[in-house]
């Protein structure tokens, strides 16, 4: 089954979102997702200049091969552009082998582990009182796992908070330049605890409850706040510290039992081979879209398995619907599952991709319709063009560039 046709699309339904369709001979199209929020062009580029052209005339079935080609046969090796190129095609391609075997995907990959996927939403809050409202509607939607963030009294902005009551988070900001916020390690170490405190006090331990710190801590900082916040039980602690110093982990494990997750920047196994293989994480968050589509994270996740590592794919609503039907079915198959994050979509960007999936009390289910069980709209996606727009950056007051 020959590649005919590999078309890159950029459309913006409220987001920008790049899409790959590969064509076959034989009639069968796949989709992948490629978005790199706020970088989204040079994926795009990466893509229609060098890979999609030689993808021409190649044989659809041999995914492996086809990734090997593009990761080792460039040259140069990982990085977000290159994986995110490399794992919309991996996507594509697995979901024409499953269109070619009148399958869903999960059956593909050994079939269902799990009869839904856990998946966690958000619940955010300018202040604690917000915060508990907003955890409360989605209680009652079902979820059994619930991400909380709320804003910090002396702080303007904080990571994790919408921009008004009632609307839901979006981070980046239109235009060309991307907004600064400001950062306080020190009023976010003090306030944090009366948040879960509060939410614990109101609803319990029914649910599980996570935090996203956002690598915004230094070792010893997110050390500090794994301990403060232990009577709390969180399910766990995501990216407590910026990972590219992964031997400063084994510094917060030595103080704290809260569970930590991160990974949600990388793009390939070797990103995660020290934090997996000296056991100084929990939870693994790549997702599909970045560290290599269907062939990459199943190297990870079974890589994390041997070390009891779970897996709890980042899903925010800036990788695109594809990803999030392609992640269900990485989900219900794989073994060591942890959780998978969902943010949600809006009624246009499901629109542009109709889907298959379906949520049941805070379980998803990808479907069974062969293939990955998403479709791309074209039309409708030529009403949305491009619109650039840019992830902020922190500061601390004095003007020094934090991670934001
Ligand atoms: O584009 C950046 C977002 O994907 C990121 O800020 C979201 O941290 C995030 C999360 O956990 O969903
Ligand atoms: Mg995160």
């Amino acid at each position: 089954m020959k590649i005919v046709k590999a078309e890159v699309f950029v459309t913006c339904p409220g987001r920008n979102f790049v899409t790959l369709r590969i064509t076959t001979d034989e009639g069968i199209t796949g989709l992948g997702d490629a978005t790199l929020n706020g970088r989204e062009l040079p994926v795009a580029s990466y893509l229609e200049d060098h890979l999609c052209p030689q993808l021409i005339g190649r044989d659809a079935h041999n995914i492996e091969d086809i990734w090997q080609f593009f990761y080792k046969g460039a040259y140069w090796r990982r990085g977000p552009v290159t994986m995110s190129a490399i794992s919309a095609i991996d996507m594509a391609l697995w979901d024409i082998k499953a269109k070619a075997a009148g399958m869903p995907l999960y059956q593909l990959l050994g079939g269902a582990s799990r009869s839904g996927v856990m998946v966690y939403c958000h619940a955010t809050g300018h202040t604690i009182n917000e915060a508990l409202e907003d955890y409360a509607k989605h209680k009652e939607m079902g979820f059994k796992a619930i991400r909380a963030q709320c804003g910090i009294p002396g702080m303007e902005t904080s990571y994790g908070l919408s921009k008004g009551k009632g609307l839901a988070y979006e981070p980046a900001t239109k235009g060309h330049w991307p907004e600064e916020q400001m950062w306080s390690t020190e009023k976010y170490l003090d306030f944090a605890p009366k948040l879960f405190d509060a939410i614990r006090n109101e609803f319990g331990f029914e649910e599980h409850l996570l935090h996203d710190m956002h690598h915004r801590l230094t070792p010893i900082e997110a050390a500090r706040f794994g301990q403060a916040v232990e009577p709390y039980r969180l399910f766990w602690m995501e990216d407590p510290t910026p990972a590219e110093n992964q031997e400063c982990f084994r510094l917060i494990r030595q103080h704290t039992t809260t569970p930590i997750a991160t990974g949600e920047v990388f793009n390939s196994i070797w990103d995660c081979k020290q934090l997996i293989e000296e056991q100084l994480i929990d939870y693994i968050r790549t997702t599909l879209t970045h560290a290599g589509g269907i062939t990459g994270m199943r190297r990870i996740a079974d890589f994390a398995g041997l070390y009891q590592v779970r897996t709890g794919s980042h899903g925010p609503s800036d990788l695109s619907p594809v990803c999030m039907a392609a992640a269900l079915h990485f989900d219900l198959w794989v073994p060591n599952f942890g959780v998978q994050e969902y943010m949600g979509y809006s009624e246009e960007m499901l629109e542009v991709f109709p889907h298959t999936w379906t949520f049941d009390n805070g379980y998803m289910h990808p479907g069974n319709e062969p293939g990955i069980g998403i479709g791309f709209d074209e039309e409708l996606a030529k009403k949305y063009p491009y619109d650039p727009a840019y992830l902020p950056v922190a500061r601390l007051s004095d003007g020094t560039l934090w991670n934001w």
